[in-house]
């Protein structure tokens, strides 16, 4: 989609720090992180959030969180991490472009804020 920016990221006209890309994903390292990892996992399919997802989506999500794991993984996350996706104002969603955010590396508070 013109004007989106991780669209940009995931056609690699943007530039980012990708961690790991496949067929239906990219991840990649964001900007102003909230932990010592903190990794956006995007489908390349523009879906403003996870309101947009679809039962054809289904092998998408799976790919989704089978890289989740692999980063965690490679991250070294043995103590544990965060997946968090925002979903509008609320949630204080700022890029309409579907993502994951895998956070780790500290303790994390909860609720969240
Ligand atoms: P959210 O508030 O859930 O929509 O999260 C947006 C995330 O996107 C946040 O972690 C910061 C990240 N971000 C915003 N702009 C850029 C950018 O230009 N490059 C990268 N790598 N990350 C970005």
């Amino acid at each position: 989609v013109t004007d989106c920016l991780f669209c940009g990221i995931a056609a690699g006209e943007i530039a980012a720090d990708v961690v790991r890309e496949s067929d239906g994903v990219v991840a990649f390292r964001g900007v102003n992180p909230v932990a010592p990892t903190h990794i956006l996992v995007i489908p390349r399919v523009h879906l403003a959030s996870i309101q947009e997802l679809e039962h054809e989506h289904a092998e998408l999500l799976g790919e989704v969180f089978a890289v989740i794991d692999e980063i965690a993984a490679e991250e070294t996350l043995s103590g544990g991490y965060r997946v968090v996706t925002n979903v509008g104002s609320d949630a204080g969603q700022s890029v309409h472009h579907l993502h994951w955010h895998l956070l780790g590396g500290r303790a994390m508070a909860w609720p969240p804020g």
